[in-house]
């Protein structure tokens, strides 16, 4: 009845351990096959050899498994619907059957054109001295409309933002102008590729034909192929929802509202058709309510992403601690508690769904340390810690109510 405890790992090279994972208090591990070029087979070889690491300590220590898949990558031109699209959504569903073989059974992705998730600050000082991740629009459109210099970049701003960038730019010395640029651009953990400006522009160029119907089109297109493969296999895919939420140097970004999630479960209506429910992501809205999503979408929801943000009026946010943004945290938690009361009840499978805290405030010890951007132990443990602390609360107070179980208040015991 608890959510399954899970960190992102991103392999071998990355700085955080499997030993660290654990010491967190993990079961499940979030990994991905990032050396595979985009769009080609994940093979049955390499996805085992994952596995074999991710298990290699299982016979001393208590065991870790590979729990969820972020991501399985969707070629561009899928996203763009080029003829190639064909072979590479064959490609797709070959790696779903192969991970499915290995008994891998839940796959992250997502639709974001070109670029994954974007930031425009890695090293924002909080109070407290650690350092959180945020996006800030004035930086943003300075970027766009003077170092990108994206052909009809200002008709997409209000006037004064676009004034007010030009004057910050205006400020900012080429060590700064270097690093924005490279904070945007070079690729984020998750993001597969890193760019020049040049390429970069190119990449935007061939979105200018598609719109934002195209682009939806395109994606249920993808997904009504793919997913009842994944559902005849008994693998659950999950989207995950476009961080930040709307549209971003002019390409569409369709994944970013309770309507457009609303729409994509219903272009394919299979349960494997699912949801990555990241309240980081969804709750940068102000319209989108979360409790109530994860009620209405109820058992598509088949991963999650804990983290909030607190942002101004002017576009701006920051990713605040965990308990600490705009998300009510408390009130999604507790409708996830429900939700899977309800799959227990139904006699529903993977009644527990994989949860991760999502980022965490580069802090302590690792402010000495070269981590992922988000993805150092410390700030990850922290959140884990509160989350797990809540979940716990939830669940205890559910009982005393009746709400739930004795039986289910007591599988959820640390
Ligand atoms: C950021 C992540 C994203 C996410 C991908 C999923 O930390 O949540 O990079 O992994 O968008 O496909």
């Amino acid at each position: 009845m608890r959510m399954q405890q899970t960190m992102r790992w991103f392999g071998p090279n990355d700085p955080v351990s499997l030993m660290d994972i654990r010491q967190a208090g993990c079961s499940g591990v979030v990994t991905a096959l990032h050396q595979i070029p985009v769009g080609e087979v994940w093979s049955i070889e390499e996805i085992e050899a994952r596995k074999k690491l991710v298990e290699a300590a299982n016979d001393r220590y208590s065991p870790l498994h590979w729990a969820v898949v972020e991501s399985l990558p969707v070629h561009e031109d899928i996203k763009k619907a080029r003829p190639e699209r064909e072979r590479y959504i064959e490609n797709y569903k070959q790696s779903l059957r192969n991970l499915a073989a290995c008994g891998i059974r839940t796959v992250c992705y997502n639709f974001m054109p070109v670029l994954d998730w974007s930031r425009t600050n890695l090293r924002y000082e909080m109070p407290d001295g650690s350092l959180a991740l945020r996006f800030e629009k004035e930086a943003f459109v300075a970027f766009d409309v003077c170092i990108l210099k994206r052909p009809g970049a200002e008709a997409d701003y209000p006037a004064e933002q676009v004034a007010s960038a030009k004057a910050r730019f205006d400020r900012m010395t080429p060590a700064q102008i270097e690093n924005l640029s490279a904070t945007v651009l070079l690729g984020l953990p998750g993001s597969e590729e890193s760019f020049t400006l040049e390429t970069f522009q190119g990449l935007l160029d061939e979105y200018a034909a598609i719109g934002d119907q195209q682009l939806r089109q395109n994606l249920y297109y993808f997904v009504q192929q793919v997913a009842p493969v994944a559902q005849e296999v008994g693998v659950n895919l999950c989207i995950h929802p476009d961080d930040p939420p709307f549209p971003l140097l002019g390409l569409p970004r369709v994944v970013g509202t309770e309507a457009d999630l609303a729409q994509l479960m219903a272009a394919c209506d299979l349960r494997a058709n699912g949801i990555t429910f990241c309240t980081g992501s969804l709750g940068v809205r102000p319209d989108n309510d979360l409790p109530g999503m994860v009620r209405r979408f109820g058992d598509r929801i088949h991963f999650i992403h804990l983290r909030t943000t607190k942002r101004d009026e002017q576009g701006n946010f920051f990713e605040a601690d965990h308990l600490a943004g705009d998300v009510d945290m408390y009130a999604v938690v507790k409708e996830l508690v429900l939700e899977q009361r309800r799959r227990a009840e139904a006699g529903l499978g993977l009644t527990s769904i994989p949860m991760r805290p999502d980022h965490g405030h580069q802090m302590l010890d690792d402010l000495k340390k070269t981590t992922y951007p988000g993805y150092s132990a410390i700030g990850r443990l922290r959140g884990l810690a509160e989350l797990r602390g809540l979940e716990l609360g939830i669940v205890r107070g559910l009982e005393e109510n009746g709400v739930v179980s004795r039986k289910m208040a007591e599988e959820s015991q640390v």
